[in-house]
């Protein structure tokens, strides 16, 4: 693998940036692997990352119908903690978070990952109650996690107004300090360029467009740049993933919703953490950029458009203006969207199926940035060894037929 340091930067400034390698391959599809993975998100990438490094398999292609990270990985806030209520969730979210904090140095690649902490707000007794809780529960579960009265949030985030005349006044607030963001497209490219060093063909602008079994085994896909033949193939495709499970005629329990987000103008460090308020239904976080960074719940209606719609953004505004009043003279830049996959339980799926060598991963909503190592790492072990580890085995779609959901719409933080 190629590493540029200060005088590759001088010589090729001197020299017009003509001699840059570039960071991956851009290979043509080989007839058959041993593995294909449909989908160059961060999940994506970090799977077949995974299957290479600890599992030796390195005969493998990663699938992507656009560019890698033009998916949700480049559309979403990159807010990461594991706060989540359930033991099953605190297991996955957590391995995730504690993944992150080694990340960079692994992949060596500066993922630009800043443990600022992650305030999630109560404005009513009801939602003051439950976050207690679950300040409890995660503390059960290693989960660092403290509960902060008004005083101590607007000492921790001073921007935020705790004035008890408030619609919505703040009557405290978890903290998770180990929380936080990162950098998604460093992440997409470490990861990238990791996989590619191991041997993992990364085939961009090629859509999967069918898959082919046999006798209910895999054998294939069908691309638009040919016909590929593996005994493995696992999906990893956030808001189409049901369309890639129809291919083989499976009916998946998930909905896919548009999510937005924006970005202001650059201003100067003003939020020293991120701020989410699910009763008010604003996010807040500053990117390195200045740019503040925010979002809010899903739209309601079910649609693979990557667009959202205005009452949203305006019901958005309404609530920061509120809870973070210097922001009303703010300008805006950006505003985009993306496609969310659902479950009823607002938990995710990691999961054999009854195609023998079809697996899925798919069904984070609003939240699977912050997964994204802690996913990677148990769906290749998924892959490699056709059994779910201890981690996964909760994830899996057996629990829609049995009942054992893992129902995480509190800790969801975004409303979905
Ligand atoms: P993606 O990056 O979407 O990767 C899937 C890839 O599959 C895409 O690149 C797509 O092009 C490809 N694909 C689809 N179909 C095919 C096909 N037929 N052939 C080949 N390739 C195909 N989560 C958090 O934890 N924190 C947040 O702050 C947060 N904020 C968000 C904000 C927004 C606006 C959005 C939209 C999402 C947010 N999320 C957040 C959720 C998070 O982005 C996703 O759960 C996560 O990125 C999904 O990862 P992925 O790698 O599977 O998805
Ligand atoms: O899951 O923490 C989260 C989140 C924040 C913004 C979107 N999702």
């Amino acid at each position: 693998m190629q590493r540029y340091g200060i005088l590759s930067l001088i010589r090729e400034g001197l020299r017009g940036h003509t001699g840059w390698e570039p960071a991956w391959r851009f290979p043509e599809p080989k007839p058959r692997y041993d593995a294909v993975i449909i989908g160059g998100g961060g999940h994506g990438l970090a799977t077949a990352y995974y299957l290479a490094k600890e599992h030796g398999l390195t005969d493998i292609a990663v699938i992507e119908k656009g560019w890698i990270g033009g998916g949700n990985a480049g559309r979403n806030t990159t807010i990461i903690r594991s706060n989540y209520l359930y033991d099953e969730s605190a297991a996955i979210y957590d391995h995730a978070l504690q993944l992150w904090k080694t990340l960079g140095r692994e992949l060596d690649f500066n993922i630009m990952m800043s443990h600022r902490g992650v305030l999630n707000l109560a404005h009513d007794e009801g939602e003051l109650r439950q976050l207690k809780r679950r300040v409890e529960a995660n503390r059960l579960n290693g989960v660092d996690a403290e509960w902060l009265e008004p005083e101590d949030v607007k000492a921790f985030c001073p921007p935020i107004s705790i004035s008890p005349t408030l619609r919505y006044p703040v009557l405290g607030a978890t903290l998770q300090r180990s929380g936080g963001t990162n950098r998604h497209d460093a992440v997409v490219w470490g990861y990238a360029r990791a996989a590619d060093a191991l041997g993992v063909d990364i085939i961009q602008q090629c859509e999967v467009t069918n898959i082919l079994s046999e006798g209910g085994a895999v054998t294939g896909i069908e691309t638009t740049k040919g016909t590929i033949a593996t005994p493995k193939v696992a999906s990893v495709t956030a808001g189409h993933t049901s369309v890639i499970a129809a291919m083989l005629g499976l009916k998946l329990p998930i909905e896919s919703h548009p999510l937005q987000a924006m970005v202001s103008e650059p201003i100067k460090p003003v939020m020293p953490c991120v701020v989410m308020s699910s009763a008010v239904h604003v996010y807040v976080s500053q990117s390195d950029k200045g740019e503040l960074v925010i979002g809010a719940g899903i739209d309601p209606h079910l649609s693979y458009t990557q667009r959202g719609s205005f009452d949203i953004v305006e019901h958005q505004m309404a609530a920061m203006v509120e809870l973070l009043p210097f922001t009303s003279r703010l300008r805006f830049m950006r505003q985009w969207g993306g496609i969310v996959d659902v479950c009823p339980d607002a938990s995710p799926v990691i999961s054999k199926t009854r195609i023998k060598g079809f697996y899925v991963n798919g069904g984070w909503g609003t939240g699977g940035w912050k997964a994204t190592p802690g996913s990677g790492h148990v769906f290749a072990d998924l892959i490699a060894n056709d059994e779910p580890n201890a981690i996964a085995a909760p994830f899996a779609l057996e629990r829609f037929v049995s009942g054992a959901l893992v129902a995480e719409h509190g800790a969801a933080a975004v409303a979905h």
